[in-house]
């Protein structure tokens, strides 16, 4: 059953059914009305809580259409990753009004096809690099993106004029805390069995979030725990009730690849967990609060992003089995982008982590953001899911 037929929707009348992408927008350019200068983000390793303490809004740019791409392929390769391929096309195509509206743009040293993107698009507006450390796990690379972030602390103070302090940026951090721990409450409506929560309604919750700050979104998260709170209590599903639950893992997935969430309940499974970027990952681990150096303390949290540029990448195993535990998944699909090698070649750990140590079927598509491979995505799921049912 699909609850949004049956049950109050989660977002109040004053959306009018408009489209999350456009209440972002909406939200975005009554900032800009307001004064505030807008800054483009493109990746997890952003530090959000540096551009709230300057009093700068953060906006995630256009990546995830294939409109852009063949304008994309007259300059990059047809052979890159999709996600790369749209963004770029967006720019050049200037397609992204999140990109419009940005002052500046941060960018980071993640994988090669984003970074000599980057280079391209590096004239277009003001932009800043930050340069990863890959291997999180020596002792140096703490002190290195500390001083990484300071930097952007540094470009982000002169190129908008202002100043921040420790103190602000702690206040940033509680703000950002506080939203994780409500975004959190809300995915816990998706770890019940059944769910009363779809991908779509909490991508909608996760897109609106990703602008607005933990104290404008308290209110509007509240009022839909209520309402999810309502759905358990009057006994909603989403989904058949004895639907496999299934965990995505991944590149980053929205707009023209979410194909794979659609296809996963058509198949009649229910999507219960997103462990990627433009999921549930962001909301994953919070800062520590009152340490007296909130820069390092941010430099910490990110560098504890589970991203395939990372080697090794072991938190993504340990996170896996976190979300595991928590929402009890049948099966796992692993979506990796075309050409995105780093994923692609970690697939191989995290599936044998999945089928041996959870013991549950796993998946892996590796797709783009074409409709081409719908049937033969449909065809595996399909079988997938057939084995979850045995
Ligand atoms: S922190 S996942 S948002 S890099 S899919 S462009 S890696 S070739 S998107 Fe990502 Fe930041 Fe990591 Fe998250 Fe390259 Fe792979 Fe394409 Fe990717």
């Amino acid at each position: 059953m699909d609850i949004r037929a049956t049950v109050e929707p989660l977002f109040n009348d004053e959306y009018k059914g408009e489209p999350p992408s456009k209440r972002l927008l909406g939200y975005l350019q009554t900032q800009r009305e307001k004064g505030r200068k807008i800054v483009g983000i493109y990746c997890g390793y952003a530090p959000m809580e540096l551009i709230r303490a300057l009093d700068l809004v953060p906006a995630t740019l256009c990546a995830f259409s294939n409109a852009t791409i063949e304008a994309a392929e007259a300059v990059l390769p047809a052979n890159l990753c999709p996600l790369i391929k749209s963004s770029y096309g967006f720019i050049i195509k200037d397609a992204c009004p999140f990109f419009a509206i940005s002052d500046a743009v941060i960018a980071e040293t993640t994988c090669d096809g984003k970074k000599k993107m980057f280079e391209l698009i590096a004239e277009r507006r003001p932009m800043h690099v930050m340069d990863l450390p890959q291997l999180p796990d020596e002792p140096e690379a703490l002190d290195n993106w500390t001083v990484m972030i300071r930097k952007l602390q540094r470009f982000l103070e002169s190129t908008f004029d202002r100043t921040t302090t420790d103190a602000e940026m702690e206040g940033a951090i509680r703000d950002a805390n506080a939203k994780s721990r409500l975004m959190n409450r809300v995915f816990d409506y998706a770890a019940l069995n059944p769910p009363v929560i779809g991908w779509e309604e909490l991508y909608d919750v996760l897109f609106l979030a990703q602008g607005a700050s933990g104290a404008e979104m308290a209110p509007i998260l509240e009022g839909i725990l209520a309402k999810l709170e309502k759905r358990k209590q009057g006994g909603y599903a989403h989904g058949a009730v004895d639907a496999p639950r299934v965990m995505v893992t991944g590149c980053p997935i929205a707009g023209d690849s979410a194909k794979v969430l659609s296809i996963i309940e058509e198949a009649g499974g229910v999507v219960v967990a997103i462990d990627s970027c433009s999921g549930m990952k962001p909301y994953a681990t919070p800062i520590e609060e009152r340490t007296g150096d909130p820069v390092r303390a941010m430099a910490a949290k990110y560098l504890k992003v589970p991203c395939s540029c990372m080697t090794p990448n072991s938190r993504r195993l340990t996170e896996m089995d976190r979300l595991t535990e928590k929402f009890r998944p049948d099966a796992v699909v692993d979506v990796v982008l075309q050409a995105c090698h780093s994923y692609n070649i970690e697939s191989y750990k995290v599936g044998e982590s999945v089928q041996k140590k959870q013991g549950l079927p796993f998946l892996k598509i590796v797709t783009d953001y074409s409709q081409n491979d719908v049937g033969q995505i449909r065809t595996r799921v399909e079988a997938m899911l057939e084995m979850c049912r045995r």
